[in-house]
C-alpha cells in the first residue's frame, strides 16, 4: 500500500475532524479521556480486535483513564488510507 501524499491527505482529514497531523504528515493523532481505567481498556479492547481482524495496529500508550493514539502504516513509513479506516472506527467505538 502506498504512502498518500500530503494533497490526498488533507480532504481525508476532514471525515476525521477529531485527530491531528503529526510532523511531515507522519502520523495521526488523538489522545482520548475516560471516565475511569475499566472504560479505557474497554474501548481499548475493541480497538485492538478490530485492528488485529484488519491486520492494521495502532501505536498507543494508556495510563488510567488517558489512551494517547498514534496511527501510521509502518510499512509505507508514512499514512495510508487504512490509517483513516482505522481512525473512523476509533471514533464510532470512541461514541458509544
Ligand atoms: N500495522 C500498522 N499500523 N502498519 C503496518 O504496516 C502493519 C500493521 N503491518 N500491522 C502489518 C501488521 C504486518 O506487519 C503484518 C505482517 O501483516
Amino acid at each position: 500500500m502506498n504512502r498518500l501524499a500530503k494533497s490526498q491527505i488533507q480532504p481525508l482529514l476532514k471525515s476525521v475532524p477529531s485527530w491531528t497531523l503529526g510532523v511531515n504528515e507522519a502520523c495521526l493523532k488523538r489522545t482520548l479521556q475516560f471516565k475511569d481505567f475499566n472504560e479505557a481498556f474497554g474501548f481499548m479492547t475493541r480497538v485492538a480486535i478490530q485492528a488485529d481482524k484488519i491486520d492494521h495496529h495502532p501505536n498507543w500508550s494508556n495510563v488510567y483513564n488517558k489512551v494517547e493514539i498514534e496511527l501510521w502504516t509502518h510499512d509505507a513509513e508514512g499514512l495510508t488510507t487504512k490509517d483513516f479506516e482505522l481512525a473512523q472506527f476509533i471514533d464510532r467505538v470512541a461514541l458509544k
